[in-house]
């Protein structure tokens, strides 16, 4: 429903306290008026028009209402902004579309001021004296953007002028990726009149993330190059620690913990460094997230201190402007979304960097739960991105990949050029990343056996078939004609006797054989397959694995040899 994207926001929130919130430019703001240069293709104000242009009824700021007042606003201090439980059906339909439009609560963000408060998130220890070097590099900060909501795009810009050190930041390039929402066009514009540090770029098509964030890269002037996604909030003192490690060293590529901003409510999560995570991922090419592993944890004296990440989440990070390019930037054959976080992870680490966290970093992000925007039709973008990835950086381990996805790459288009880049810059072999700094991934290679696991009774074509990612966990294992296309039907049998995918095990406590997350320590984990009878035998329960006879259930039962039911052919099966 475009009804409503023509105005400057829903009229459901034009209360007195809303119009705070969503459109009134800060006055700190105006002490960082100068610098404006002309810059081609971009639309940007001419630079005698000073003039603040601010929608009609939007112009009293915050800090001059009332006191007593203010924590009447909705989501100050990143609480979380509570709308009644029974809504007039024309608020109620107002929620909707903004969950329709942006699979976030946009009607929420809308009732909070573009200035919210947050509550300070740092440990002690980042706050010490002497804690960063005095003359700090500055940095462009980029933005990219498709159709994303007007109040959140606003308060993700206004959290990095509100707080970082002014002089830090060069430009704020806001890249917009091709959107056609009505208020990012001039409206857009007209609000950022007034800030000559931000700039608006735009695509002439639709090009995705990965080359909206090049596109954003060619304006910037900056040392450091610090990318954003569209829906963030930084948190006092964000950026500082990131521009220590890159003034330290101009290889190390830096990530801020990134805490949760509810989709929901807008609610702030702060995450404290106790709880700070690394990045990972799986053979499918997917980011997971991980506690800071033990031999990590040694390396430090206080959990505040910057940890090595083998992966980063891709949104949120600085890098040095000169090392970004030396690594190629990105591979511009990535379309929309997904994988290219992993290719810079990769090379970063391969080609002489170091990927670290810095916890003393804090900026929110909205986690949503589905795209909101239109992909291409007709190809798996995802799939693509993965293969592209997979061919340049992976060597040998890029079979893993390949096997989770049937071993069908598809059309992924010309690599030689990146190919010639890792040449060119004499970088590590994917063995050495993972036995340096991912020594926790489970390779497949090192399985006993790899792919479907089919069972031989009732006409032999039903597979072990599920879903293992954590939202599967403890469901029970589903069965599925088998498909040889990998996916829910590949797994691996290890040589320690679980039959797992990435962190997912087969487990058996007594009812369902279920998923559960992988243990290490046998027990209800533990199979054996017994080559001669084809049986998979459980450990503790001394039951074989068997499936019922309208396929569509797991069962354990007494072992018997003669039963097909009980009998498995497990794909690559290597037993030496
Ligand atoms: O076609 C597009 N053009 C764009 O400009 C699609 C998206 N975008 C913009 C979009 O408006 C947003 O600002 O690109 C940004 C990222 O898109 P999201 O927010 O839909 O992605 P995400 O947050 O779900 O996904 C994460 O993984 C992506 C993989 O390509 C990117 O690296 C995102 O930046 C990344 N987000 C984060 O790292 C934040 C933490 C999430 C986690 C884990
Ligand atoms: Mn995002």
């Amino acid at each position: 429903n475009r009804r409503r994207e023509g105005a400057a926001l829903p009229p459901t929130v034009r209360s007195r306290k809303s119009q705070v919130g969503a459109g009134y430019a800060h006055k700190a703001d105006k002490t960082v008026r100068h610098i404006v240069t002309s810059r081609p293709v971009v639309k940007i104000p001419k630079p005698d028009q000073d003039v603040v242009d601010k929608p009609k009824d939007d112009d009293k700021p915050v800090l001059d209402a009332p006191a007593g007042d203010m924590e009447e606003i909705p989501g100050e201090m990143g609480k979380p902004v509570k709308l009644p439980k029974d809504m007039p059906p024309e608020m109620k339909k107002a929620v909707e579309d903004g969950w329709t439009k942006n699979a976030f609560n946009q009607y929420a963000s809308d009732l909070m001021s573009v200035h919210r408060s947050l509550p300070d998130p740092r440990d002690a220890w980042c706050k010490d004296s002497g804690r960063y070097l005095t003359n700090l590099p500055k940095t462009d900060v980029v933005i990219c953007f498709h159709n994303e909501a007007w109040s959140v795009l606003l308060r993700t810009v206004h959290s990095v002028l509100d707080r970082s050190p002014e002089h830090l930041i060069g430009k704020i390039i806001l890249v917009d990726d091709f959107s056609d929402m009505p208020h990012l066009k001039k409206q857009l514009e007209d609000y950022f009149v007034s800030y000559p540090k931000v700039q608006i770029v735009r695509g002439a098509k639709r090009e995705g993330l990965i080359r909206a964030r090049l596109l954003g890269a060619r304006y910037a002037k900056s040392q450091v190059l610090t990318y954003l996604d569209s829906h963030c909030e930084c948190a006092e003192g964000w950026l500082e620690p990131l521009l220590d490690r890159i003034a330290r060293n101009s290889t190390t590529v830096v990530c801020p913990v990134i805490d949760v901003i509810d989709d929901a409510t807008m609610e702030f999560h702060f995450r404290d460094s106790s709880g700070v995570n690394v990045g990972g991922f799986d053979w499918n090419l997917q980011f997971s997230w991980h506690s800071v592993p033990e031999h990590e944890k040694r390396r430090h004296n206080n959990s505040a201190e910057p940890v090595y990440s083998p992966t980063m989440a891709g949104g949120l990070f600085s890098i040095d402007r000169e090392f970004f390019e030396l690594l190629g930037t990105y591979d511009s054959g990535f379309d929309i979304w997904g994988g290219e976080n992993l290719e810079l992870s990769f090379k970063t680490w391969m080609c002489g960097g170091t990927l670290e966290i810095v916890p003393c970093s804090h900026v929110g992000h909205i986690f949503r739960k589905r795209s909101p925007y239109k992909w291409r039709q007709g190809v798996n973008v995802l799939k693509k991105n993965s293969v592209r990835l997979a061919e340049v950086w992976m060597d040998e381990y890029s079979k893993y990949y390949y096997q989770r996805i049937g071993n069908d790459k598809g059309n992924f288009g010309d690599i030689s050029s990146r190919v010639k880049l890792r040449e060119d810059l004499g970088c590590k072999s994917f063995k050495w990343y993972l036995d340096n700094i991912y020594p926790e991934l489970f390779i497949p290679g090192e399985a006993v056996a790899q792919g479907e696991i089919r069972n031989l009774g009732y006409g032999g074509r039903t597979c072990l078939d599920s879903p293992a990612h954590k939202r599967d966990l403890k469901k029970a294992v589903g069965l599925y004609p088998c498909h040889r296309q990998g996916g829910n039907q590949y797994w691996l049998l290890s040589k320690s006797g679980e039959i797992r995918r990435d962190e997912a095990c087969l487990d058996y406590a007594g009812k369902d054989v279920m998923l559960f997350g992988c243990h290490g320590s046998k027990g209800n984990q533990f199979w054996s397959y017994r080559e001669q009878t084809k049986q998979l035998h459980h450990g503790s329960s001394d039951k074989c694995l068997a499936i019922n006879e309208l396929k569509n259930k797991l069962i354990m039962e007494e072992c018997n040899a003669t039963y097909t039911r009980q009998q498995w052919k497990l794909e690559n099966y290597d037993s030496s």
